[in-house]
């Protein structure tokens, strides 16, 4: 029985024409046309450079230029001419800049020279490279402990930038690693870690070719992987099921035009890409997926009972997965009207959920932030496990578990060494490469590194770019414990927020981006490498002139910092920052999968690292696969929300003009938000009783009873089609909402999808 999508009342789809204007006007917008342009059709090709846009897989096959509209806002987001030179920074003391929008900072572009800052005229000065190493090696140099650093990674940093920044705070003696991963796909890494044996996804490219049901579950790839939608539309062209779990109508998952279909262009046509569409509440996910499973045992009891085959892959449970009785038992355990409650489906739904399931030979199941941030992500994670194992849908063509990552290389970092909690054999390999004693304890992540800079416990922060003061909770605390801090070092492209928040001593160093060329002292070209979510490695090298020529590489950067903290008597950081072949036979020595770097990365498509679990080798304790067997939670946050009138629960997400927390635009076309980004969404009939209380703006106060007051004022209501009971806004203007003191159960990663707030009318002006 067929579930059909009502057609969206909206008329366009999402894709299309709209998609092409808006490209034009980014890059009309950034002043880069030309080179925006010429760079747009090198991204992803086999001569050019990565995509800064997302990490999706690049196809097999040709070279056809792939389009994504995202991608090219981007680009030339990075290709602009825009500059921020040392002039700005003599106009504009730091205490105004503070007050300046997300947008507004990285909208003067480019920065140009490294930059001190001066706290007697509290602006950026410039400074050399030379004095900023110096000053930065001094003070790490002076902390009583290397474990009073914080060396954050924002997921953009390549395979070489990684490995030289870990290779550097081990040497100097501390494993901590926040990384933006801990507020993204950690809950996805540490539950199939568990499960599988290792903690990515199982599925490439081609098995989305070749799937007979694609679950789409807690994500939207209209906005944040435009190339998955192809992926997506092209099965569902095919007769493959998509089946979509999200608490919003998402308009890129209902309907899409390709931009890079002619016909369909000039016709105005558009395809859908969901079969179904379910609209759990927030966090109802783990409970749907439970009653998916008690369904598909349902079935199999049934057709046992009539001496029909059994509907379960039982030679693969037999052979290769461990606690299945236990899993058995806990799905028995738990009833239907636990299941409806919490997920908000009902029973009928989700049984038809279960048909398509059970009618399908190859599934795989995608999954992003909807799933990973709230308290039982990895519960969740687990149990979209469970379903897949039923069947034997890991390892086999056409199958697989898929978690769809955001930054362009956070999965490459992550296996470079960028962890926390380093595994012993990584520590012996850099021992035994390098001769320093690596230090074996482990470090902090997200959470531990805001804990111990408020508590004074760790007093430096070193960022590998990105926006850690916007990106994480409790904004204004965040930016409390990084001006306490003694040292501050941002390497970055553009200026933001957390560089306002400088510590005693600070230093802003920019670098090159991905687009441009990278040359070292003898003119060669460097290239660096990542990691797509379908573990395919594959070379990066920039074609754009740098933005100044003052930049230097993250690499150089972080060769300088080092050699200005550590020495060189163990590791040869100038020679390793003069040619990025050198680093990778280090990593080759020292990482396992990587062997012939240099040579298999210069292929055109680059080289897959060996999944064991996508051959059916699962490199768990038990050597099988596992089964988990967690209850349901007791009450998701949406639950708790629902009896305790005038309270809802608020998830953030992204509007389709911005990666993360940099802006592109006031636009959110597909949601049909123009122009402002103080909005939030409510169901039409949750929005006319909060208007008949408030009017058309509310403030949202956050109601996590922590004793923290936190409100975000004067947001515009916005109608849309989602469950009652619950709210959507951006982030991270939302982030003030987002408690420190809430997070992923076996994660830590803030629960930034299962806020839980009150509204009230705006305080008279
Ligand atoms: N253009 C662009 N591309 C990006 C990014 C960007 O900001 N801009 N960011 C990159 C990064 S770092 C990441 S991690 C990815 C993020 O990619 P996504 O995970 O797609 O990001 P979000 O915008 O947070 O969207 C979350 C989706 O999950 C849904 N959702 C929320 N809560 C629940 C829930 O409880 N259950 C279910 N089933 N659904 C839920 C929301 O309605 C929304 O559609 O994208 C990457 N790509
Ligand atoms: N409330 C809420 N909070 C969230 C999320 C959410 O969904 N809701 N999502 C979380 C997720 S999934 C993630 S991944 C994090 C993201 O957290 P981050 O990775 O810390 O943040 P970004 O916004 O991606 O970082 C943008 C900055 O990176 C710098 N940059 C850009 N390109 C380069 C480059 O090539 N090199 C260097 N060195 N710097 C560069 C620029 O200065 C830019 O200002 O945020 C998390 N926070
Ligand atoms: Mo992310």
């Amino acid at each position: 029985m067929d579930h059909p999508v009502a057609t969206p009342k909206r008329s366009s789809a999402a894709g299309g024409w709209g998609a092409l204007k808006s490209c034009g006007k980014h890059l009309l917008g950034s002043r880069a046309p030309l080179s925006g342009a010429r760079a747009m059709l090198k991204a992803n090709q086999p001569d050019g450079f990565d995509c800064p846009g997302c990490a999706w897989g690049d196809p097999a096959h040709g070279s056809s230029f792939e389009f994504c509209e995202n991608g090219v806002k981007a680009v030339s987001w990075e290709a602009t001419d825009k500059r921020t030179p040392p002039k700005f920074f003599a106009k504009h003391t730091v205490s105004e800049l503070r007050g300046w929008t997300d947008y507004a900072l990285e909208g003067e572009g480019r920065l140009t020279h490294p930059m001190r800052y001066d706290a007697a005229s509290d602006r950026y000065v410039p400074t050399t490279w030379a004095d900023a190493f110096a000053a930065i090696g001094a003070s790490l140099r002076a902390l009583s402990s290397p474990d009073q650093a914080e060396f954050y990674t924002s997921g953009r940093a390549s395979n070489e930038a990684a490995y030289l920044y870990q290779l550097f705070a081990r040497h100097y003696g501390t494993n901590n690693f926040p990384d933006c991963s801990n507020m993204c796909h950690e809950a996805s890494g540490v539950a199939l870690q568990a499960a599988i044996g290792i903690g990515k996804g199982t599925v490439l490219l081609e098995d989305f070719e070749k799937a007979d049901a694609i679950f789409v579950v807690g994500q939207n790839p209209g906005t944040n992987h435009p190339r998955m939608l192809g992926d997506l539309r092209k099965a569902a062209t095919r007769g493959a099921r998509v089946v979509v779990f999200n608490p919003v109508r998402e308009r890129g998952l209902e309907r899409f035009a390709d931009p890079q279909n002619t016909v369909e262009m000039l016709r105005g046509a558009s395809a859908p890409v969901a079969s179904h569409y379910y609209q759990p509440r927030l966090g109802g996910d783990m409970a749907a997926f439970r009653g998916i499973a008690k369904a598909v045992f349902a079935a199999d009891d049934a057709a046992l009972a009539a001496g029909k085959p059994s509907v379960l892959d039982r030679a693969f449970l037999a052979h290769h997965t461990d606690g299945l009785a236990a899993y058995r038992a806990v799905v028995d355990a738990t009833t239907w009207e636990a299941i409806e409650d919490q997920s908000g489906l009902s029973r009928a739904d989700i049984e038809v959920a279960a048909e398509v399931y059970l009618g399908a030979d190859k599934v795989i199941c995608t999954w992003a932030m909807g799933v990973t941030q709230h308290r039982h992500s990895v519960a969740t994670v687990r149990e979209l496990a469970n379903v897949l194992f039923l069947r034997g849908h890991v390892g086999r063509p056409g199958t697989g578990l898929c978690p769809v990552r955001g930054h362009s290389n956070v999965q490459g970092d992550r296996t470079v060494g960028i962890n926390e909690k380093p595994p012993a054999t990584l520590l012996d390999a850099l021992e035994a490469e390098f001769g320093f004693a690596a230090p074996r304890h482990h470090g902090h992540n997200v959470i531990a590194a805001i804990g111990a800079m408020l508590d004074g416990s760790s007093k430096a922060f070193i960022g590998l770019g990105g926006n850690f003061a916007r990106a994480t909770p409790d904004t204004a605390l965040v930016a409390k414990a990084l001006a306490s801090c003694d040292l501050t070092v941002h390497i970055a492209t553009k200026l933001n927020h957390s560089h306002l928040v400088p510590g005693r001593v600070a230093y802003l160093l920019p670098c090159l981006g991905r687009t441009e060329i990278d040359r070292n002292p003898e003119g060669k070209i460097q290239i660096v490498t990542v990691e797509d979510s379908m573990s395919m490695v594959h070379g990066s090298g920039g074609i754009n002139k740098p933005a100044s020529k003052h930049l230097l590489s993250e690499i150089a950067i972080i060769a300088g910092m080092a050699e200005a903290t550590v020495g060189s008597s163990k590791v040869d950081w100038a020679g390793l920052a003069q040619d990025y072949d050198r680093i990778r036979d280090c990593i080759e020595r020292t990482i396992p999968g990587f062997s012939g770097y240099n040579v298999r990365v210069r292929r055109p498509r680059g080289f897959m690292l060996r999944n064991l679990a996508a051959e059916r080798n699962f490199e768990t304790p038990t050597g099988l696969a596992n089964f988990s067997a967690d209850r349901l939670p007791e009450a998701t946050e949406h639950q708790r929300a629902g009896k305790a009138p005038g309270t809802f629960v608020l998830q953030t997400f992204r509007s389709h003009d911005q990666y993360n927390t940099t802006i592109y635009g006031m636009d959110d076309r597909y949601r049909g938000v123009y122009g402002e980004r103080r909005v939030v969404f409510a169901h039409p009939d949750d929005l006319a009783e909060i208007r008949a209380l408030t009017g058309d703006r509310v403030d949202i106060v956050g109601n996590h009873q922590d004793g923290v007051t936190r409100v975000a004022e004067g947001f515009r209501l916005v109608p849309f089609d989602m469950p009652r009971g619950s709210l959507a806004g951006y982030y991270p203007e939302l982030n003030v909402l987002v408690p420190l003191s809430t997070f992923g159960e076996g994660s830590d990663t803030p629960t930034s999808k299962s806020v839980m707030v009150q509204l009230r009318a705006p305080a008279a002006a």
